[in-house]
């Protein structure tokens, strides 16, 4: 019962079963047939009457590479499923340890398993969903979208197959097309959004970047054109993954006007890095200073196929625009904020997470969160084959074990 990719079973295996990068300690995971043997060569007992390994007895001893020791680890032995013996070996957490114990199994014939392929196949799961759930339950950045995985886990089959046992083919399509009205917001809350701030040097680009992620990222400076390259950052809002990209403004440094000593070409492809850089982003924010009029120079602010919010910033020094110039730069919504004091932050965010589809209610939502998922889905709303559907629905969409 779902072993994708762990069939072969007469090679061991090696999982990292602790995240990569640096931590306190490590646990690498040695397991299958002939994994005590291939042990057994590396691993040096302490103590040498304990050199019969007992299941669930944790023994200390000395890893090593030939002659050469690699680390000081505990390890508990443990026999899964009742079968297969494996081996937790905890160890020191740099990441040169774990790679040499890492080489030093996979070179004495194991098979190194990514994370994503051990969550997929070594959690109990009876349905292809199911193990996408586990696998993106390892990437999961924030603890909304772990509870969102979590519910999906059971809710999403459940409520597909209820969709699958609608007797009126229409209802069911209706159904699914429910379904998807909210998948591109549960995708983003799964692998998270990428917005970009664009906008004419000086109108608190930077700052507002900083604020949204909630540290000094980017230089801030009176002086326009600071930011000479893209610059992004990791935060959350909302517990939605967020990736801010600030980018350096448009304007005298890069259009005519005077040049400062790193304008010309260089600022120019800058500008252009950057524009395609946020040209990949779910959510455009154009920020300007509000409290003087716009711009004379005529930019294209809303991207075709990316919504774009305005953002007028130092509201706390007034605001000079009117409806109609609003209402001219054609985006999704128009926010006031002052950046530099924190004011209208929170409507901000609120704002952004309405516009990529996100400012539901936890509670109770069922969606579809892979691009498989989707693309199966989307198909069955579209295509006239109203029979296949419960079919299809069980085999293709939850892609139930048989
Ligand atoms: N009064 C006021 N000044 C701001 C605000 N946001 C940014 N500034 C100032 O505007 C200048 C330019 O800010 P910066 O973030 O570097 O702008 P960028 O060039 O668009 O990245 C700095 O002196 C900031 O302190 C704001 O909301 N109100
Ligand atoms: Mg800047």
């Amino acid at each position: 019962m779902g072993n994708a990719g762990m069939d072969s079973p007469a090679i061991p295996r090696v999982l990292l079963l602790t995240p990569p990068g640096i931590g306190a300690i490590a646990v690498i995971r040695l397991q299958g047939p002939r994994a005590d043997h291939l042990f057994k060569g590396l691993f040096h007992p302490r103590h040498r009457c304990a050199e019969e390994m007992e299941p669930d007895r944790i023994q200390y001893g000395e890893l090593r590479d030939g002659r050469q020791m690699i680390d000081d680890v505990l390890v508990v032995p443990t026999v899964a499923g009742g079968v297969t013996p494996s081996f937790d070996i905890c160890a020191h957490g740099g990441l040169r340890v774990v790679e040499r114990i890492v080489l030093a199994l996979t070179h004495a014939g194991a098979l190194f398993v990514s994370g994503a392929e051990v969550a997929g196949s070594s959690w109990p799961a009876s349905s292809t969903i199911e193990r996408e759930t586990w696998e993106a339950l390892t990437r999961a950045r924030t603890r909304r979208a772990v509870r969102f995985l979590l519910r999906q886990r059971s809710a999403l089959p459940a409520e597909l197959h209820r969709i699958a046992q609608t007797a009126d083919a229409a209802s069911a399509v209706a159904a699914l097309r429910a379904l998807l009205a909210l998948s591109p917001g549960c995708r983003l809350l799964v692998e998270g959004a990428t917005i970009a701030i664009s906008g004419p040097p000086n109108a608190g680009k930077s700052t507002l970047a900083n604020r949204l992620v909630g540290l000094q990222g980017s230089v801030v400076s009176p002086h326009p054109g600071t930011t000479l390259d893209w610059v992004a950052q990791e935060t959350a809002l909302a517990g939605v993954p967020m990736t801010v990209i600030d980018t350096p403004g448009y304007g005298p440094l890069t259009h005519g006007g005077k040049k400062g000593r790193s304008g010309g070409d260089l600022a120019r492809v800058a500008v252009a890095r950057a524009r395609e850089r946020s040209a990949a982003a779910d959510l455009h924010l154009w920020v300007f200073d509000g409290s003087q009029p716009p711009p004379a120079r005529k930019e294209r602010v809303a991207d075709a196929g990316v919504p774009t919010l305005l953002v007028l910033n130092k509201s706390d020094l007034g605001k000079m625009w009117t409806q109609a110039q609003v209402e001219a730069q054609r985006c999704e919504a128009c926010i006031g904020v002052s950046a530099a004091r924190g004011t209208n932050l929170d409507r901000l965010a609120r704002k952004i997470t309405q516009i990529l589809g996100l400012d539901w209610a936890d509670e109770g939502v069922i969606g579809l969160f892979t691009g498989r998922q989707i693309r199966v889905a989307t198909e069955l709303a579209g295509v006239d084959r109203k029979s296949d559907v419960p079919r299809v629905i069980l085999r293709e969409l939850i892609g139930e074990d048989t």
